[in-house]
């Protein structure tokens, strides 16, 4: 038996109740064959037994008061993976599916994409099942503070450094930034995404979508191609899909559909972003709201049809894990697609991932894809322990150069392995190396 596939079995036996984080390690350990098989510094140093295993799982109890006076009760977590390469990385998630396995496999994913960064960020990830949606902003700022109360405990600017992920933005972060002051009388770097007035960074708002795009449009510029003209399918409508759609448009593209937990709209005009803005970012409203202002364009409940039966050149899923399966793929191969961007983290399941690029679909993993988010991160905390702030085209051209360097790496390390055009092996590998030769150099631990 191989070192990988006795690595495998051991993660199957040991997270059985835990198929979102099986589905994350099988997909790095299967693509890390070509380099552990052949060089047996890695099972020597039991390298990646402990490359599975997060450092530290912390799981706590979320008290608050709702506004009728009942107590309630959620369960929060933090996972902090691995610190070879700098201090705990990665979101905090709020949404009702949060548990444990989700934890681990977005903790897990964030090691690699942290690694592709280029910047000194170890992978964690945290979050809680409280389901924002349909609370007052009071009942909001309760959770975040009870939130953060226990988690100030385990963080800090030097230690681990948490920020924003589905259901947690620029208003979770400020309630919860407060309350981490508040108890620990320290102004420093210990979260990000902070209001710009406060020590966050100008670009990290738009950092994801941003990055997702100039990755797919570096490998447009590496075959003489662009976005002008191009048709482009974007799931979600929260901070990842409206940035995308924001930069895919200012490149002269055509996003033609947006979907959230409740159905999709397909605007074969294009979709009007100041539209989705109002309805998704101030009034915190429901996709279905956008036929009101655009009677031409259709919407569908989740369930009728799927929005990856729509023709595009390009599809980009930027809402959540696993929502693009295998008959999806066959749909928009079959349409004719040619390059798939992962804005969210593991929206394609394995299989669907696995057609694409037997199809010789151009494919993009979220760990490469989505990691200008929390590389604009990284940045953030550079700025704030300088006590600077640089300027939004600063920002976004360090951005530019950090997508440019994830694409020719990963592009690199498939093409140096024999898998040429594979950028799932490719920043699987480019990711995995970096954070392997610092385990290794650091012993035992
Ligand atoms: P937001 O909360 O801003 O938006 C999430 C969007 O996805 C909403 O439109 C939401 O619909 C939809 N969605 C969430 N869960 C589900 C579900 N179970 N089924 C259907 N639709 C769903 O989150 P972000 O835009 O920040 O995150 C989107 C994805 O991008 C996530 O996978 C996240 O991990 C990833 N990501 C985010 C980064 C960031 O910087 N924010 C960085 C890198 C990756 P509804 O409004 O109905 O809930
Ligand atoms: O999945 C991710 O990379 C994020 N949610 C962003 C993490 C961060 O620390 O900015």
């Amino acid at each position: 038996m191989s070192y990988v596939d006795k690595i495998i079995a051991d993660v199957e036996k040991k997270n059985a109740d835990q198929p979102e984080f099986l589905q994350a390690a099988k997909e790095v350990l299967e693509s890390l064959r070509v380099v552990v098989d052949n060089d047996k510094r890695y099972e020597d140093a039991g390298l990646l037994e402990r490359l599975v295993e997060p450092e530290r799982i912390i799981q706590f109890r979320v008290p608050w008061v709702d506004d009728s006076g009942k107590v309630q009760v959620n369960r929060g977590y933090r996972v902090q993976f691995n610190s070879a390469i700098g201090p705990y990385k990665g979101g905090l998630r709020f949404h009702p599916s949060v548990n444990l396995s989700i934890i681990k496999f977005l903790g897990f994913e964030q090691i690699f994409k942290n690694s592709l960064t280029g910047l000194p960020i170890g992978g964690g990830k945290g979050g809680s099942d409280f389901d924002p949606k349909g609370k007052s902003e009071n009942e909001v700022m309760r959770f975040c503070q009870s939130f953060m109360t226990e988690l100030s405990k385990h963080i800090g600017a030097d230690t681990d450094v948490p920020a924003g992920d589905i259901g947690v933005g620029g208003r979770e972060i400020g309630y919860m930034y407060g309350q981490y002051k508040r108890l620990k009388n320290e102004f420093v770097g210990v979260l990000t995404g902070k209001g710009l007035e406060w020590g966050g960074s100008l670009t990290r708002t738009e950092a994801t979508g941003y990055g997702l795009v100039y990755m797919v449009n570096e490998y447009f510029k590496s075959v003489g191609d662009s976005f002008a003209g191009k048709t482009v399918a974007v799931s979600g409508s929260g901070n990842v899909a409206i940035f995308a759609t924001q930069k895919v448009q200012q490149l002269g593209g055509k996003v033609v559909t947006l979907t959230d937990s409740t159905g999709y709209i397909y605007h074969e005009a294009g979709i009007d972003l100041d539209t989705v803005k109002e309805i998704k970012l101030v009034k915190r409203g429901r996709l279905s709201e956008y036929k009101a202002a655009h009677s031409d364009a259709v919407y569908k409940e989740t369930g009728d049809g799927s929005v990856w039966d729509i023709k595009v050149d390009v599809a980009l899923p930027c809402a959540t894990q696993n929502e693009l399966d295998l008959n999806n793929a066959k749909a928009l191969v079959a349409n004719g697609v040619k390059v798939v961007g992962e804005g969210a983290n593991m929206p394609s399941t394995l299989d669907a991932a696995d057609y694409f690029i037997a199809n010789n679909v151009v494919f993009f993993p979220g760990k490469a894809s989505n990691a200008g988010g929390v590389g604009v991160s990284a940045l953030e905390m550079s700025q704030n322990s300088q006590r600077l702030a640089w300027t939004f085209e600063e920002v976004d051209a360090k951005l530019q150069q950090m997508m440019a360097n994830i694409f020719k790496n990963s592009d690199a390390a498939a093409k140096e392995y024999g898998k040429d055009g594979n950028f799932i092996v490719g920043a699987n590998v480019a990711g995995f190396k970096k954070v392997a030769q610092a385990m290794l150099d650091q012993g035992i631990i």
